[in-house]
């Protein structure tokens, strides 16, 4: 019997963003169809993407046992996938509320400030663009969104306490990119216990190597080549 084909088609690319729905498909053992989508040739703004992603940016699903929905926005992905499968979002209220809270933490302070303190850097820096001020303002506000972060993690092992949820799984991909965002967990111990529990994790581990390996983003591998290859596929 050939393999049924899976329900989620997964659009997406090797980024903090883009993992994330890799990270809960690859730990809730969900069966999914990946579509690497290339920058260097703009997939993300053609068309056919843009009918399902109307951001024109990763990651995108496509549930072909719902009619073919689509789902933008890695958050609200990662919520519908916890729904359908009923993985990492708790039934208690508060732990829900929480998980949706630390959630949207993660996808209005975390990512955009961590986004903007890597672009300041990592792109517009290597374009030629050098902006000491943006740089400061968002290496220092990431910084301080890393240290609310710590402080609810002490005393707990994940976010929302003994379980592991979506708001981990948005979370993870960004504060542990604190190197490639320049930004300092020197103190930070709770974050830091965090990491190295997650990095346990051989699912999200491997979720990290899909569509390819970005080690740079961590502060492995051949840091120089990769910057160089990350600026220009975002240019
Ligand atoms: N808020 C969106 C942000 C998505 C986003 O910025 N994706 C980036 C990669 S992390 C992207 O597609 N960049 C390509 C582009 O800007 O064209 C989400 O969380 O899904």
């Amino acid at each position: 019997m050939p393999e049924p084909t899976p329900d989620i088609t997964l659009y997406t690319a090797s980024t903090m963003n883009g993992w994330k729905p890799v990270i809960f498909l690859e730990e809730a053992e969900v069966p999914y169809t990946l579509v690497p989508i290339d920058f260097s040739k703009q997939e993300q703004k053609e068309n056919w993407y843009t009918q399902l992603n109307p951001n024109g940016r990763i990651p995108t699903i496509v549930d072909h046992s719902n009619g073919d929905f689509a789902v933008f926005e890695s958050g609200a992905i990662l919520w519908y996938l916890a729904e359908k499968y009923g993985r990492f979002l708790p039934d208690d209220t508060n732990h829900r509320s929480e998980t949706l809270q630390w959630l949207m933490f993660q996808m209005g302070g975390v990512g955009p400030m961590m986004g903007q303190a890597m672009y300041f850097q990592r792109i517009a820096a290597k374009n030629g663009n050098e902006e000491p001020f943006s740089i400061k303002r968002y290496v220092d506000e990431s910084r301080r969104l890393l240290e609310i972060l710590d402080t609810r993690l002490a005393g707990r092992t994940y976010l929302v306490g003994e379980q592991f949820t979506i708001a981990d799984i948005a979370t993870y991909p960004w504060a542990r990119s604190y190197y490639w965002a320049n930004v300092s967990i020197d103190g930070l111990d709770n974050l830091a216990a965090w990491f190295d529990r997650i990095d346990e994790r051989a699912k999200t581990q491997l979720a990290l190597t899909k569509p390819k390996p970005f080690p740079a983003f961590f502060g492995k591998g051949d840091v120089a080549a990769s910057e160089a290859a990350n600026a220009a596929r975002f240019r």
